[in-house]
């Protein structure tokens, strides 16, 4: 799959763009079941609610084979490189689970942190979301301002030392200030970011976003494959390998024969 001339058009003035029906119904029950498992393990690499329930985890081609292969799947990787102009490496990838009132992710462009802290030194990656679930309006969709990419960093540090996770997350947090958050989204407005289980986004890195509580019964399972250009490296090592990648070689990609998939 490569995306179309549309899409990728759509990519670059809204700052992300949907694939649907990109995996299989036996693909999304394989990448489920492999994402569940390692959402439970006890390691520093989960990132969990205050009941313990997990709701973030980092690395996960790292630690499950199948989601390693998801992160050079040629589905994914391709467009990419077509988006990016270059080959990729994998700076993060992530499980994001969002639970029944599990909690809000608060305004952010992930970008902000790879730069100031991973060293990754300019604005050009993709976050590539699969989605394991329906993702519609009513289980805490991601909500994303459109052409915010186009404002290149907006974030700024928001340190609480008292927040419990300071040390492993929250030293690292860059919000977007009430104040620009008005700004960007009286000039762009505000979207949901939806689509069927099987379906994949392709989003710019600096697209400023955000996602509400889930009060509805329906799980939110996600995955990210955030990639940038062999030419865009981090620089610097302050975080486990988990969180910012250490490789930096260019992704060959892989068909789904590499999944195995049971019966
Ligand atoms: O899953 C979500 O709602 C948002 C996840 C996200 O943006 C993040 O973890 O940086």
């Amino acid at each position: 799959m490569d995306l179309t001339e549309n899409q990728c058009q759509e990519f670059r003035d809204r700052g992300w763009t949907v694939a649907p029906s990109v995996f299989n119904s036996d693909e999304v029950q394989l990448l489920s079941d492999a994402a569940l498992q390692v959402l439970e393990r006890p390691g520093p690499e989960v990132g969990r609610e205050a009941d313990g329930s997990p709701h973030v985890s980092w690395g996960m081609h790292l630690f499950d084979e199948q989601l390693a292969v998801l992160c050079r799947h040629e589905d994914l990787i391709n467009p990419s490189k077509t988006l990016l102009g270059n080959d990729v490496y994998v700076h993060q990838s992530r499980i994001n689970i969002k639970q029944t009132n599990g909690s809000v992710v608060a305004w952010h462009q992930d970008f902000g942190t790879y730069h100031r802290v991973d060293g990754v030194p300019e604005p050009r990656g993709v976050m590539i979301g699969v989605f394991l679930d329906d993702v519609t309006e009513v289980n805490a969709p991601l909500l994303g301002v459109p052409g915010s990419h186009k404002e290149g960093l907006v974030s700024t540090a928001s340190l609480d030392p008292t927040s419990p996770d300071f040390e492993e997350v929250s030293k690292y947090r860059y919000d977007i200030t009430e104040q620009t958050m008005a700004r960007l989204v009286n000039e762009y407005g505000l979207e949901t970011i939806t689509g069927p289980a099987g379906s994949v986004l392709f989003m710019d890195m600096t697209v400023v976003h955000g996602s509400t509580v889930n009060i509805s019964p329906l799980r939110r399972l996600l995955l990210f494959v955030n990639v940038c250009p062999v030419d865009n490296r981090g620089e610097t090592y302050e975080r486990a390998e988990y969180y910012a990648a250490r490789d930096f070689s260019a992704i060959v990609p892989v068909g789904s024969e590499e999944f195995q998939i049971a019966g």
